[in-house]
């Protein structure tokens, strides 16, 4: 039976040691999650182990260690299948992220079945990393980017997507939980839109696959990719999923050693996938580790991450409202784990620091959105987001220290 019970909060702090330590004088609070979480012990220990005891390179060497580390690796590989609900372990490949991600597809999907004239459809909300890789695509190949807009709420309005869905549509590209608002879209309507349209659907899901249950088969998408980073994972390392039937059409992307079946001067051919796909010596140590944050992840129950920071949006939505010219950015119905503010009269760049002073850590800025902030006429915002870890004592530390910055730049 599913365990509901609430998260012992106390208890999961000690798991991650960087947040038992004083910043300017003050006890760290961190409220940058969406940017990177924090790593639990057992994350760091994976990669303590892995270095002390099993390094080798994998899928080559005829030795233990070669065997070890090639069977732990392939068992992230795995570990991350059932993180997706993916149907098949060959239809997941390592990136370093989902900026990697984006840049696979857009390269060798891309590449193969964009031609001139074709249409991809964005959203005013995405991040770079889901608009420029399209843009140097649509600048090579002639073809066109649509851009879903928004309501001043941050919700995307489902009937401009329809309207601009056609049979020129080859691509909808769409992030499942926005960096800058919190909302989450409806992927699964869009992708059954975009599928009737015949155009294929890719998800980034950097947001969201820490706090939602990600299941690539109902959602039916062609392309899902999120950072381990985000997930308590090691940085540079992240996952692509992309149905068996794309993968095994699309061009390799990086040429080297591993992807290949045979080479010859005359003619190379490639290997299975999803080794396809991962030229060179990967990123054996924090792939390894991956899995261990994902485990915890899994062991906690992302049933009961999610409600604890369900609470947390709540009360800080509520708190933070309490402090004079504050206003949110990002107010849809459905919306998870951050908040953007403005607040009249006070910078966000000055904000950020002044917090920072207090021991509080927070994002500011255009958080890697610029249209999305062109759309809503704003230089940046305050951004606080929220991960298992953090507490409502956190919360009022943050509505304290804020109301002192307030006082301080008005
Ligand atoms: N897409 C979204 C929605 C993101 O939030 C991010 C990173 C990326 C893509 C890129 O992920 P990467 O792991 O390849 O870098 N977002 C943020 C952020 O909000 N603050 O710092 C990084």
């Amino acid at each position: 039976m599913e365990n509901t019970a609430a998260l012992e909060i106390e208890k999961i702090r000690q798991d991650f040691p960087i947040l038992h330590q004083e910043v300017n004088g003050k006890p760290l609070i961190y409220f940058d999650n969406a940017a990177t979480s924090q790593k639990p012990r057992v994350v760091i220990e994976a990669l303590d182990t892995y270095y002390t005891k099993n390094n080798a390179n994998i899928h080559r060497g005829a030795h233990y260690l070669a065997a070890k580390s090639t069977a732990d690796y392939e068992s992230t590989r795995e570990a991350i299948r059932q993180f997706l609900h993916a149907a098949q372990v060959e239809e997941i490949i390592f990136t370093r992220g989902v900026t990697e991600a984006v840049n696979l597809v857009a390269s060798t999907w891309g590449r193969k079945f964009i031609q001139e004239g074709d249409e991809i459809i964005l959203t005013e909300m995405e991040h770079h990393s889901n608009i420029v890789p399209w843009q140097l695509l649509a600048e090579e190949k002639g073809a066109l980017l649509k851009v879903v807009p928004i309501t001043d709420q941050g919700e995307l309005i489902l009937e401009a997507f329809q309207a601009l869905l056609s049979p020129r549509t080859k691509l909808v590209s769409v992030v499942h939980v926005s960096n800058a608002l919190g909302t989450v879209n409806p992927v699964q309507e869009i992708i059954r839109q975009a599928h009737q349209a015949g155009a294929v659907v890719f998800v980034d899901g950097a947001q969201a696959s820490v706090h939602l249950e990600i299941d690539v088969q109902a959602l039916d998408c062609d392309f899902y990719a999120f950072s381990g980073h985000k997930v308590y994972a090691p940085t540079g390392i992240g996952a692509l999923y992309g149905k068996r039937a794309w993968l095994e059409q699309m061009p390799p992307y990086h040429g080297g050693g591993e992807m290949i079946k045979e080479v010859s001067f005359s003619r190379t051919t490639y290997n299975e996938i999803p080794h396809k796909f991962e030229a060179g010596t990967p990123n054996i140590a924090d792939a390894i580790a991956f899995k261990n944050a994902l485990d915890y992840v899994n062991q906690l129950g992302k049933n009961r991450i999610a409600a604890h920071e369900a609470d947390l949006l709540a009360y800080a939505t509520a708190r933070l409202q309490e402090i004079p010219g504050l206003q949110i950015v990002g107010t849809a119905t459905e919306k998870i784990s951050v908040i953007s503010f403005v607040i009249a009269g006070a910078h966000h760049g000055d904000l950020g620091t002044l917090l920072d002073m207090q021991g509080i850590a927070i994002r500011t800025g255009h958080h890697c959105t610029q249209p999305l902030m062109q759309r809503l006429g704003l230089s940046g915002t305050a951004r606080v987001s929220f991960a298992l870890y953090n507490t409502r004592q956190e919360i009022d530390a943050l509505m304290v220290a804020l109301q002192k910055a307030v006082r301080m730049l008005a």
